[in-house]
């Protein structure tokens, strides 16, 4: 299969524990090339748009303070099958749930404070990549 591309963020748990390395590391170790990445602070508006989808859940308003809290690093993923690879890489949404050898199981705090968000499918990364970065920033 071609290479694709994927949508990451290390999430502000991550960057305050100076984990930014380690994150990106294990995503490398994992086959995943790192084609774009800033360090950014989102703005509310910015965070809200993004967790759209998640406007009606419970943990909304907490997600968005949580993902305002500090910054995040937004990158594009490249590999094989590069969604999938990424999500196995990740582990399960509750670092409780997760394998042993994932980002959340190794590094994450919790449910919500659980390291890094990753595309969960192949059109919904087109969609965030588009919403963080123009295509000039992205270097393959
Ligand atoms: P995912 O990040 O594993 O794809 P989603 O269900 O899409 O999981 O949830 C998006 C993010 O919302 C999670 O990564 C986590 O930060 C937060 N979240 C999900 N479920 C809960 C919850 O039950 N309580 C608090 N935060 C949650």
């Amino acid at each position: 299969m071609a290479a694709n591309r994927t949508f990451s963020i290390i999430k502000p748990d991550a960057t305050r524990r100076n984990l930014t390395g380690a994150v990106t590391k294990m995503l490398e170790e994992a086959g995943l090339r790192v084609v774009a990445s800033k360090r950014i602070q989102m703005t509310r508006e910015q965070a809200e748009g993004f967790y759209g989808v998640h406007r009606e859940r419970p943990f909304f308003n907490d997600l968005v303070e949580f993902m305002i809290s500090g910054p995040v690093v937004v990158q594009v993923l490249e590999g094989e099958n590069a969604v999938q690879r990424n999500r196995d890489i990740m582990g399960a949404t509750n670092p409780a749930n997760a394998e042993p050898g994932t980002i959340r199981k190794e590094l994450a705090e919790s449910i919500e404070a659980n390291s890094v968000h990753g595309s969960d499918s192949d059109e919904n990364a087109a969609i965030e990549i588009a919403y963080f970065f123009n295509d000039d920033e992205i270097v393959g």
